[in-house]
């Protein structure tokens, strides 16, 4: 062997050593980042430019959204609202009923399956659900609710039911995300109990910049919520926005959001907005996945 030839033979050699380190040493980590959403505006209960400029700016990748309602509800109209809102690429689910104000979820990964099961507590909506093919090999099973206005017993009949579903159709190793509009007056009312069999729901909660976890339009009720099964809880990380950092997440509330610089294109009035629903809610996970990519370095 030439003295050239030995150069370029050891130089094999350590690209070699050096990428199998990397196969070691390299993980990827994906973020995902979950709102619940029911921020409808306007006269007819439907998503506007409020909303989409909420969704630009903290650029969630799953949203367990509630009165998913867009102009006239064509297929057309859809699509264009959630590329506008999302980018290309996303895909979305709304229940299927044609009830008056559907649940529905939207997803950066491919949606694998999706429905909805019956909620026979209230007549223009029920429970839908996605599983949902995210990086690595397991799912992960969003479920959109809205659960009744009325009283808390009501909302414990709803939980109850949704927790029988889920039992029965969610595998139980799987990843789970329950959340939307819950209604609830309280942190410890009997359906958060009731949820609290199959997902965390103990605190500390999302909240403002302010320390305010209440999510209602005059912030004092916490009636939004995500809510992850242990599998997913395990994998809670700080949500950051610009130079701000969320331990547990964020509740946005445009009309407090300092600098709105960071959540660009939002106008403080967008929280507001005539007849704006709610808070958003957001909260982030980091997947860390090993980088199989590496091995074909060499
Ligand atoms: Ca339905
Ligand atoms: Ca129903
Ligand atoms: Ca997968």
């Amino acid at each position: 062997m030439n003295r050239q030839r030995k150069h370029i033979a050891y130089f094999v050699f350590f690209i070699a050593i050096f990428s199998h380190a990397l196969t070691v040493f390299c993980a990827e980590n994906i973020r995902i980042r979950i709102m619940a959403a029911n921020l409808t505006t306007g006269n007819k209960q439907s998503y506007e430019d409020p909303a989409k400029r909420i969704f630009q700016a903290l650029k969630p990748d799953i949203v367990l959204i509630q009165e998913f309602n867009v102009g006239n509800n064509t297929t057309a109209e859809i699509d264009a609202y959630i590329q506008e809102s999302f980018g290309a690429g996303f895909n979305w689910m709304r229940e299927p009923g044609k009830e008056q104000i559907p649940n529905g979820i939207i997803s950066r990964w491919r949606i694998v399956a999706s429905g909805d099961w019956s909620d026979t507590a209230v007549a223009n909506r029920d429970f839908a659900w996605a599983r949902i093919d995210i990086p690595g090999d397991k799912d992960l099973w969003a479920v959109s609710i809205h659960l009744l206005t009325s009283n808390a017993t009501a909302r414990n009949t709803e939980a109850t039911a949704l927790k029988n579903y889920i039992s029965v159709n969610v595998p139980a190793k799987d990843y789970l995300v329950i959340g939307g509009d819950l209604n609830t007056g309280n942190r410890t009312e009997n359906a958060i109990k009731t949820l609290s069999a199959i997902v965390e729901t103990a605190s500390p909660y999302p909240a403002d910049q302010n320390g305010n976890t209440n999510t209602n339009a005059n912030r004092e009720k916490p009636y939004d919520w995500v809510l992850p099964n242990s599998y997913l809880h395990a994998l809670k990380t700080p949500l950051i926005i610009g130079k701000s950092i969320y331990p547990d997440g964020l509740v946005f509330d445009s009309r407090v959001y300092t600098p709105l610089s960071e959540v660009s294109p939002v106008k403080s009035t967008d929280s507001s907005a005539t007849n704006m629903q709610h808070m958003a809610v957001v909260r982030d996970f980091l997947l860390e996945l090993p980088s199989p990519d590496i091995w074909y370095l060499y």
